[in-house]
């Protein structure tokens, strides 16, 4: 049986990555942060009571940030696989939070390395480094590909280049098998709530269902080539699979505006909107309703722009070229971005018509959101 390590297992990735991994009859361990609260709701349904036999899903606490207790998990479970998943992963936060990100995502893949350098399992484990389409940043040449180079627009890709480099230079010096996967954005209906695409669609679910008025955004205008997290997961595997370590862009090859993502979101519950306007005082009007259950009119202004939701740098357009991984990894994804769209926008309008029953009902439901 393999055993592989997986850091930010209670993160998207982590959760579709973990079912994977089982399902291919792995014994999973993941790295779990402290939290005042339980943070393990991705991964709930794959929990097993340790007090029970032939366990084969394992959390352990730790932190990137922490070497000496990256250290002895590693010794303890002697992996063979390591998915280097856990990340400060919001781009704008990093620019709030520029030493955290730095040290997490940046630091964090050495400190990883370097374990099992100093254990000396350079020859048996195998890492996987989630690198990221935010390398590309500012745009040098589309699409982007392998050999396509790097200009990090951002606290967080800045430090994710260190993490791409440091892991190249460990494969190089060490001969350990070592790989970056340059994802693009992928998305799910796990996808945390403050990224643009789940932002919206809680905010579509919601705003058909009468629980809120409008959805506040930044720069709609940014395009992004998204796919779904359940395809990207595959690759991370098949990445770790190979002959020999190497690099791969993992991507769908189609780019859409933030703006097309809302219209496709608000056509799944039925919902026409179009946009008028310019720069800030942009604004996303109803402009036809073919949905009887709808709390919305025609007329209705259900998008606004809002400056705080700008970034200091901002990465205009990503498009990736996956030749290389379909090629060499047979990787094919199963989903398209209207799939992605109506699987996020049946979940979250079944999660948000509970709270739409419980409104009704009498009780309180509250809804944090940035
Ligand atoms: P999420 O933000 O959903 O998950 C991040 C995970 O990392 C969580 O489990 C989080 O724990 C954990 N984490 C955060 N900080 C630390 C730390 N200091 N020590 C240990 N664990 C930590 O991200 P995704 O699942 O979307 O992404 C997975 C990885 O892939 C990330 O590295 C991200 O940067 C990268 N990536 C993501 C892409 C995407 O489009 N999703 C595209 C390209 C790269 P907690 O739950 O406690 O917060
Ligand atoms: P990104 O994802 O920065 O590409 O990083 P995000 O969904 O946060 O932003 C995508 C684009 O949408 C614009 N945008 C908004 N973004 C957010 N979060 N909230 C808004 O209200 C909003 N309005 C417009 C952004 O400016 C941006 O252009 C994600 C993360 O998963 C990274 O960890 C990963 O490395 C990259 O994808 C690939």
């Amino acid at each position: 049986m393999k055993v592989a390590l997986i850091t930010g297992i209670t993160g998207q990735d982590g959760a579709y990555l973990a079912e994977l991994l089982l399902s291919k009859g792995y014994e999973v361990h993941g790295l779990k942060r402290r939290s005042s609260l339980f943070n393990t709701d991705r991964i709930d349904h794959l929990y097993q009571d340790p007090h029970e036999t032939n366990v084969r899903l394992t959390l352990h606490y730790g932190d990137l940030n922490d070497s000496t207790n990256l250290i002895r998990i590693v010794q303890e479970i002697q992996p063979d696989e390591i998915y280097n998943l856990g990340a400060m992963s919001h781009v704008k936060v990093s620019f709030d939070t520029p030493e955290y990100t730095a040290n997490a995502d940046g630091i964090g893949t050495l400190r990883l390395l370097e374990a099992i350098r100093i254990l000396g399992l350079t020859k048996k484990t195998r890492i996987y480094q989630a690198s990221t389409s935010e390398l590309y940043g500012l745009v040098q040449a589309v699409p982007q590909s392998e050999t396509t180079p790097f200009y990090p627009r951002s606290p967080y890709a800045v430090a994710k280049m260190y993490a791409y480099w440091i892991t190249v230079n460990y494969r190089e010096a060490y001969g350990m098998f070592a790989c970056n996967g340059i994802l693009f954005n992928h998305e799910s209906p796990l996808r945390g709530e403050t990224f643009v695409t789940r932002k919206i669609t809680r905010g579509v679910a919601r705003i058909a269902l009468g629980l809120q008025g409008k959805i506040f955004l930044g720069n709609i205008d940014s395009k992004r080539d998204w796919g779904h997290a359940q395809d990207y997961v595959d690759a991370m595997w098949r990445i770790l699979q190979q002959d020999e370590p190497e690099d791969f862009v993992i991507a769908t090859g189609v780019t859409t505006t933030v703006r097309d993502f809302v219209k496709m979101a608000f056509a799944e519950v039925g919902i026409e909107v179009a946009f008028t306007g310019e720069g800030v005082e942009e604004k996303g009007h109803v402009v036809s309703v073919n949905n009887p259950d709808s709390k919305v009119q025609v007329g209705d202004v259900v998008v606004e722009i809002d400056p705080r939701y700008f970034r200091p740098t901002e990465v205009e357009l990503l498009i990736g070229d996956p030749t290389k991984a379909k090629t060499q990894l047979g990787w094919e994804p199963k989903h398209d971005l209207a799939s992605l769209v109506k699987d996020m926008m049946t979940a979250d309008v079944a999660l948000f018509r509970r709270d739409a029953y419980l409104l009704k009902g009498g009780h309180k439901v509250y809804n944090y959101h940035e």
